[in-house]
C-alpha cells in the first residue's frame, strides 16, 4: 500500500514558531535586574546583580523542566533531555554579564532566546533525539575581569582553569573568590563534547538595520588583540616646571591615543582600534602626571593585517614615549585570538532557518567577540544576528524591535532542531 502522501498542507505547514511575546517579556523582566537610569543594565560579572540574573534564569529553566549543572568556571548549563540522552548535546547560549553601561539585549538575548527554544519545544511536545542545552558563559565581557570570553576560553582549552579562576578585578578580587561568594563555584569539570553550538546575538553594529535585513548569517568573526600599557614620566609642579623640562606621562598617552586611532584608519575599512580605559596618576589638576595606565583594543578580520597593526602599535608607542621623554614601563598583550571561520554546515542551518520563514538575510562577519568564537575551536558552531537600533550597543540606549527578537529566536529554533533531530 502506498504511504499516505504528505498533503500539500503538511508539506507547506507553517514552520514551528517561538512565542515572541513571552521572550520579549522575559527580556524585559531580566532587564529590571541592574536597571540603569537611561534604560540599560549594569550587571558586571560575578556581582550580586549578576547572581540575581543567574538565579532568575535557573528558576525559569527549572520551571521549563531543565536540569542544571554548574562547572568550575561558573558556566551554567540548563539541559533538556533528549530521547537518547547518551548523545552529545546541541548547545546554545551566551552571557548574562554586562558592560557598566550595558544594554538590555547584549548577551542575555542569546541566553533567553535559547530558553525560549526550550519553552517552545515543550509547548509543542517535541522530543529531540539529542539533549538540548542553554548555557550562561561566565564573564564574556572582560570588563570587570580581563580578558573577555575567559570561561568559554577555559571550556575550549585556550586558557587553563587556574588562569581563569585567578583573573582579578581592580580591587584584587579573583573570579574564583567571587564565584564562591555568589554561590556559582560549580564542581563540574570545564569542557565536554558538544555536537553543535549556536549563539543568538544582536549585531551590535549598523549593517543589518541600514540594509533593512532581519537575519545576519554569521560566517566569521574578526580577531582581536588587547594590550595594557603603563607610561612612566615624573610628577612635578604644574606651575614652576618649565615646559622643556617636563616628563609628562599623559602627553605620551595622548600621542599614543592619536596613534591607535590612526592605525584604525590606516587599515580601513575593516580595522578597529580603541583606547577604552585610561588611569592618570596622581590625577591632580596641578601635578604633571607621572604615570598613566591605559588599554588598547585592536581588531581585524584578517590575521596578517592584525599582526601588522600590532607591529605599527609597538613601533609607534616607542616613538611617542621618546617624544614625550617618558618610559614605556609596561606594554603587555593580554589577549589575542585569530579571526574565526564558523562551521559551514552550521552556517547553512542558520541560513535555512531564515529562508524557512522568508526572513531577509545576509552573510555577515561579527565585529564583536562572542563565546561562540571559542566554542568554534571545539565544536561545529555558528551564530545568528538580528539588527539593533542605530547599531548601538555597549550603551544603555541599546534597543531592538520585538519583531527582530522573535525572528532571531525562530531561526535559532530551526537551526538547533536541524541538529538535535526528532
Ligand atoms: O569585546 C567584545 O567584542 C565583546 O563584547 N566582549
Ligand atoms: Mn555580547
Ligand atoms: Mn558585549
Amino acid at each position: 500500500m502506498n504511504a499516505i502522501p504528505k498533503t500539500s498542507a503538511d508539506a507547506n505547514a507553517a514552520p514551528l514558531r517561538v512565542n515572541g511575546r513571552r521572550l520579549w517579556d522575559s527580556l524585559m523582566e531580566m532587564a529590571r535586574i541592574g536597571a540603569t537610569p537611561k534604560g540599560g543594565v549594569c550587571r558586571l560579572a560575578l556581582t550580586d546583580l549578576d547572581k540575581q540574573g543567574r538565579d532568575l534564569f535557573v528558576r525559569w529553566a527549572k520551571e521549563a523542566g531543565c536540569t542544571i549543572t554548574v562547572d568550575r568556571m561558573g558556566n551554567v548549563f540548563a539541559r533538556r533531555a533528549g530521547k537518547d540522552d547518551s548523545l552529545t548535546p546541541v548547545v546554545t547560549g551566551s552571557h548574562a554579564d554586562s558592560q557598566p553601561t550595558g544594554g538590555k539585549f547584549d548577551g542575555i538575548y542569546g541566553v533567553l532566546g535559547g530558553l525560549e527554544v526550550i519553552r517552545s519545544l515543550n509547548d509543542h511536545g517535541i522530543a529531540t533525539d539529542r539533549p538540548v542545552e542553554v548555557v550562561i558563559w561566565t564573564n564574556e565581557e572582560g570588563s570587570r575581569f580581563a580578558p573577555a570570553m575567559v570561561s568559554s576560553g577555559v571550556f575550549a582549552g585556550v586558557f587553563t582553569l587556574d588562569y581563569g579562576l585567578s583573573r582579578a578585578d581592580v580591587d584584587g578580587k579573583t573570579m574564583g573568590e567571587e564565584l564562591a561568594r555568589i554561590g556559582y563555584a560549580g564542581d563540574a569539570p570545564v569542557g565536554k563534547p558538544i555536537h553543535a553550538a549556536f549563539e543568538l546575538h544582536i549585531e551590535q553594529g549598523p549593517i543589518l538595520e541600514a540594509e533593512d535585513v532581519t537575519i545576519g548569517v554569521v560566517h566569521a568573526a574578526q580577531g582581536q588583540r588587547w594590550y595594557e600599557v603603563v607610561l612612566t614620566g615624573q610628577e612635578s609642579h604644574a606651575g614652576p616646571t618649565p615646559m622643556p623640562r617636563r616628563r609628562d606621562a599623559l602627553l605620551g598617552a595622548a600621542k599614543i591615543i592619536q596613534l591607535v586611532n590612526a592605525i584604525g584608519h590606516k587599515y580601513a575599512p575593516y580595522a578597529c582600534a580603541t583606547v577604552g580605559m585610561l588611569q592618570v596618576h596622581p590625577n591632580s589638576r596641578n601635578v604633571i602626571p607621572g604615570r598613566v595606565f591605559f588599554t588598547v583594543d585592536l581588531r581585524h578580520p584578517e590575521d596578517a593585517v592584525l599582526a601588522q597593526m600590532d607591529a605599527d602599535l609597538r613601533a609607534g608607542i616607542a616613538a611617542a614615549a621618546d617624544e614625550a621623554k617618558v618610559e614605556v614601563s609596561r606594554l603587555e598583550q593580554i589577549f589575542y585570538y585569530a579571526p574565526v571561520a564558523f562551521d559551514a554546515d552550521c552556517v547553512a542551518s542558520v541560513r535555512a532557518g531564515a529562508q524557512k520563514f522568508g526572513y531577509s538575510h545576509r552573510n555577515i562577519v561579527s565585529g564583536a567577540g562572542h563565546d561562540a568564537c571559542y566554542l568554534a575551536q571545539v565544536a561545529p558552531t555558528a551564530m545568528v544576528f538580528v539588527p539593533c537600533i542605530g547599531g548601538i550597543s555597549h550603551n544603555e540606549i541599546e534597543d531592538a524591535t520585538p519583531e527582530w527578537i522573535e525572528a532571531g529566536a525562530n531561526v535559532l529554533l530551526h537551526a538547533m532542531l536541524g541538529r538535535a533531530g526528532r
